[in-house]
Parts: C-alpha cells; structure tokens; sequence
C-alpha cells in the first residue's frame, strides 16, 4: 500500500477489468472452484494470525459477489468537462447541506482539527465528495456487502490478485478484532467503506477510536471516519496545519510555468500573479505550483495541503473539488474566472425541475431530490439523444432550457 494511494489501486484494477482482461482470468478461476479456493486461502489467513473461528466465520458461507467484475460504476461512462465534474461534484444540494452538517458537527471537526491539524471545511468537502455527508454509507443503491465482493476479486481478479488478498486478508483481521460483524461490512464494490470511503487497509492501518466506545468503525457516528481520514490525510499526505490548500490567481499574459515548477508565493507574486479576488496572499514564503485546469479556464496556485487532500485520491479534479466545496461551505463563492463553455450551476431548485420535467416526459430519474446521480444523467443523456443536443449526460441549465419548451 505504500506504493499505491488509495483509489490508484481502484482505478487501475477498474482499467483492467474494462480491457477485457478478465476473459483471461475467468477461465483460470475456473480451473480453482471458489470452494476450492477458499480451503487453500485459509493457510494464507492463518499465517496473517486469522483464527479458524474467524476464518469460518467470514468465509464459511460467502458466495463471492461476481457481479463486481462487470461493474462499471466508476468508469467514464460520461465524458464530463472540468466545469461539468466540478457542477455536479460542488452542488447547490451539497453547499447547502454541507453548511447544515458544518453546524452539527463543528465541534467534532474542532476536535479533529486540534488533533490531526486538518481544516475542518477541507473535511467537510471531503466527507461530501465521498459520501454526501454520511448520506451514502449503507445506501443499497450504492453500496453492497464488502466481503463477498473482496473474496470475488481476491479469487478471480488476476492483475491486482495480491492486493485484492491483501485488502480481503485486512477485513477478515477487522472481524477478527472484533470492530464489525462481515455482514456490517458494506461498501463500494472495491471495498471502500463507511462516511469516507476506508479501504479496510486504510480502516486498519489509519482508523481511530475517535469516540472512543471501544471499537474503530466509519459507520454510524462520523467521529471514527472523520478523525481516522484526518490521520490519513497528516500522516501519508503530510497535511501541515494551518496552512491553505492554494489559491485562484490571474497571471500575467505571456507567464507560463510547467506543472512542476515550485516557487515561493512571493516570487510568483513578483512575476505578476494576483488573487483572483483581490486580497493578498498569506504565507508569502509558501510553495505552490501553477495549474490550469482546462485551456482558458481559471488558474490556480496550488500549495502543499493540496496535494496532501490528493493523497486521499490521486486526481486533481478530486483534490480541486474537495478543496472548493469546503471553501464553498465556509461561505466563499463560485470561482472568479470561468472555464471557456460553461454554465454556471445550476440551483438546487432547478435540478429538481429538471428531473420533474424528465419524469413527466417518460425519462427516469429515479426522484426529483435535486441530487444528480447516474439515474438522472443517463435520463438526462436519453432526452438529449431524442432532441437532438450533444449526449452528455449533463444536468444543467442548456437541458433545462430545452426541457421548458418541450411538452
Ligand atoms: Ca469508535
């Protein structure tokens, strides 16, 4: 794990099964039955320190959840622009709830943060990315149990079999530590877990008794999830406390600096760059790097915390988004600058009438919550198709319009 951040591990095996390779491995699993498979996975489990007992326990019955082989869940079925992944990511529903659940739970944040050192907004954009805020967690639209689904790719997943062992080997030793009962155990179908999304490695090896009853777990209160992901994001991310994660910018015309180039807030400021708003840096002695996100979209100086929120999930548009809802949720506004094409995004009342009006026409988006989900874009995407507009999936203000002048 040490090589892998969390979700490289996730999308690389996704790739894998997404080339095609499985047909491969399918035919090899089929030379080892699962039962079969699970009699000599036990000696694995025993030198991990797995009792029997346990082992029976998690295994004895399991049928391995094959359908995780097929799941396409977080591949590009939708081509989505910077703008439309940030829309849709940093939502009118998720600013607003945010703010709700900042309210709640700022003293536990508080709490973290005096611990771990993390901004308690840069949790809270993060536990919305992850999971709308603990909304997600046993949702059986989204989750399923975890053990069946690690047993099937530990068996039958060749690529990334010995991670897969691994990850499955890490739940049984949970079980056997007694923090979950396997059939508690839901999560993503990579086995991701709780209100921010631990792999059990991340359960084991970063989970913290944060409310101290006695056992780690990242379901029902937040206060493990939320302390366990702030150790994550201090420990393996370096997060330094008290700093930002970077700014938007304006650069001059004619500055241009790789991705890599890491110069202190002051020289860039002496080369020109200015806050997108108009105050000054803070921190001037800070590093930080210059990133575009898409050509003639908003600039940004991006310094080290940023890549310690990455650290949870390597994508910048991850790291930018998580980044950004926090900010949003502390009460910042959208970003100065605007990505060439865009819209801005829409309201949380205009979601919900984009999905009514799609429910009305036939097209189901599975509830009119104002909450885009893959139901609604594939609707979304279905209406465009039949009227003609570019297919992709994107609930926004274009759909709208064309929704209200068609009946
Ligand atoms: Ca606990």
């Amino acid at each position: 794990m040490t090589t892998f951040s969390r979700r490289s591990v996730l999308s690389a095996a996704l790739v894998t099964l997404a080339s095609g390779a499985f047909g491969g491995s399918f035919a090899q699993s089929a030379r080892s039955p699962f039962a079969q498979w699970v009699e000599a996975f036990r000696y694995r489990a025993r030198a991990r320190g797995i009792s029997d007992a346990t082992y029976d326990q998690v295994m004895g019955s399991i049928k391995p959840d094959t359908s995780v082989y097929a799941l396409d869940q977080d591949q590009p079925e939708f081509h989505e622009e910077v703008w439309q992944y940030l829309n849709r990511r940093v939502s009118d529903w998720r600013i607003t709830v945010g703010k709700d659940r900042a309210k709640e739970a700022m003293p536990l944040l508080q709490r973290v943060e005096h611990t771990y050192g993390v901004d308690p907004y840069v949790m809270l954009g993060l536990w919305g990315m992850e999971t709308a805020y603990g909304d997600l967690v046993t949702n059986p639209k989204h989750m399923r149990p975890v053990l069946p689904a690690l047993a099937a790719l530990a068996w039958g997943e060749p690529r990334r079999r010995s991670y897969w062992e691994q990850e499955l080997l890490n739940a049984m030793v949970i079980v056997e530590r007694g923090w979950a009962d396997p059939k508690d155990m839901i999560g993503s179908w990579a086995g991701a877990m709780g209100h921010t999304q631990w792999m059990p490695e991340v359960w084991l090896n970063m989970g913290v008794d944060f409310d101290g009853d006695g056992r780690i777990s990242p379901y029902g209160k937040p206060d493990d999830s939320l302390a366990g992901t702030a150790r994550y994001l201090a420990e393996r991310g370096k997060y330094r406390r008290g700093e930002g994660w970077g700014y938007e910018v304006l650069v001059p015309p004619g500055l241009s600096a790789g991705a890599r180039t890491m110069r202190s807030i002051a020289s860039w400021h002496s080369r020109g760059v200015r806050r997108a708003n108009g105050k000054p840096f803070s921190r001037p002695s800070e590093l930080a790097r210059l990133w575009q996100p898409a050509p003639g979209g908003p600039v940004f100086l991006l310094t080290h915390n940023f890549d310690a929120v990455k650290s949870y999930n390597p994508a910048n548009t991850y790291a930018l988004a998580v980044c950004h809802l926090g900010d949003r949720i502390r009460g910042g506004g959208p970003f100065v600058q605007e990505f060439p094409g865009s819209e801005r995004a829409p309201t949380l009342a205009e979601v919900q009438e984009i999905q009514r009006r799609l429910t009305a026409l036939g097209f189901n988006t599975d509830g009119t919550d104002g909450r885009v989900g893959k139901d609604t874009m594939r609707a979304v995407r279905d209406f465009q198709i039949k009227s003609g507009m570019t297919p992709d999936g994107y609930a926004g203000l274009k759909v709208l319009a064309r929704l209200r002048t068609t009946s």
